[in-house]
């Protein structure tokens, strides 16, 4: 809209149904308004004291106009919340084949990590148009909230919590980013922009690194290289033991707590686990598993998050009867879909006994390394995690 931008520019397929929304509200909103200030005008003077009109059949009301301006408008509320509700919803529930970046906000910075590639960038994104992210975010410190005014996404980052949200960019170009939430003194620095690419020009971009210095190192990649400094592998072997569970096929499986709750086990689920263990403490287990919470950053736990995630997704032995048991360390051919090979369990509680797992040929101490790590291959197992 030429030099009067009403609305900030639509970048992503969010931004298109929000506005119309915003639009419908906004044009039902005025039509009400001109209809009631139109009639009370019409009615103040034709009624006014002195006037020359017939009050004799006025009744105090009318059951039939009050059913027919009733009805419509319950009906109109009702499109508009199913019509509300439908993107609402979505915007929170990224489709599985999103790529996730995860997010860490810190005053007065916006630190951002592609998990796919491991480019890391501050303040700055880079995404190519028409493919879906998905945004894990959390704070270091106190809520901020990630918002990108053309993608009319709006997130809070808070401490402690993991939150997501998607977009899919439909707008090559340069678009604001902005902390939504007032977070000290330097609140109104806090933000930088996100570059929408092609996809020839996001190749090349990640090709070349992006902007970061050094060859990146995927989370997953630099969670393996945690798992082993921190000797997670001394206690979760390759299937569950009595010292500790395994972590194989871990993410996306109930788990029964010694508190009586029954849980996914999820990012958040997992951050909880190494964190502070004993909030999530597992039936039939010690609490020996050491406390993380001071000693590792939220992007050293996402790294090992995303480490535990690819040591296979357990979601689809949920509700069978051997709900907990552990599945091969394979990795599941496809999302959701688990090569079917005998597992031997026999037992019925969960987690009280060792699971004998056969097809693990190889009972090292720590758990293998997925042969398949996507993105970079080059980098060395022991760098430093210090930043
Ligand atoms: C001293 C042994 C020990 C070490 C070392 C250890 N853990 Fe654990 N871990 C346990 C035990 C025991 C449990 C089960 C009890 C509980 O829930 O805390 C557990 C539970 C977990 C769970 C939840 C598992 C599930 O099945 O729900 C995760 C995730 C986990 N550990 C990750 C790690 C990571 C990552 C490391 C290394 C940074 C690590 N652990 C180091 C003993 C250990
Ligand atoms: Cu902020």
């Amino acid at each position: 809209m030429n030099n009067f931008p009403l609305l900030p520019d639509q970048a992503s397929t969010y931004a298109t149904q929000v506005d119309a929304i915003g639009l419908a509200l906004t044009s039902l909103t005025a039509f009400f308004t001109a209809v009631v200030f139109i009639l009370v005008t019409v009615f103040a003077i034709r009624y006014r004291r002195g006037s020359n009109v017939n009050r004799k059949t006025a009744g105090d009301h009318n059951t039939w106009v009050e059913i027919a301006w009733s009805l419509p408008l319950v009906g109109i509320a009702l499109v508009m919340f199913v019509w509300n509700v439908k993107p609402y919803a979505e915007v929170f529930n990224p489709p599985p084949d999103a790529e996730e970046i995860f997010v860490i906000g810190k005053r007065w910075m916006w630190h951002l990590q592609h998990s796919v590639n491991g480019i890391r960038e501050n303040n700055e994104l880079h995404v190519p148009v028409g493919r879906p992210f998905k945004l894990t975010l959390i704070s270091q410190d106190v809520i901020h909230g990630f918002y990108v005014p053309d993608f009319r996404i709006k997130r809070d980052a808070m401490p402690g919590q993991y939150n997501t949200v998607w977009f899919t960019a439909t707008k090559p170009g340069k678009h604001h980013l902005f902390c939504s939430e007032y977070c000290g003194t330097d609140h109104s620095q806090m933000g930088g922009w996100v570059y929408v690419m092609t996809p020839g020009d996001y190749n090349n971009w990640v090709r070349s690194g992006g902007t970061s210095a050094a060859p990146p190192k995927t989370p997953e990649q630099a969670g393996y290289e945690l798992f082993t400094q921190l000797a997670c592998g001394n206690c979760h072997k390759n299937q569950d033991a009595i010292r500790a569970p395994t972590l194989y096929n871990l993410y996306g499986r109930q788990r029964n707590l010694q508190n009586g709750k029954v849980v996914t086990a999820d990012d958040s689920y997992i951050r909880k686990a190494i964190r502070t263990p004993e909030e999530v403490l597992l039936q039939g287990y010690n609490a020996t598993m050491p406390t993380y919470k001071d000693s590792l950053d939220e992007e050293q736990v996402h790294d090992l998050i995303m480490y535990i995630k690819s040591l296979g997704n357990g979601a689809a032995t949920n509700g069978k009867t051997a709900a907990t048991a552990p599945k091969q360390g394979n990795k599941p051919t496809s999302e959701g879909e688990q090569q079917v090979t005998p597992v031997v369990t026999g037992a019925t509680q969960a987690n009280s006994a060792p699971q004998v797992d056969t097809a693990l040929s190889n009972p090292t101490v720590k758990p293998a390394k997925p042969t398949t790590l996507p993105g970079n291959a080059t980098s060395t197992v022991g760098g430093s995690t210090t930043r």
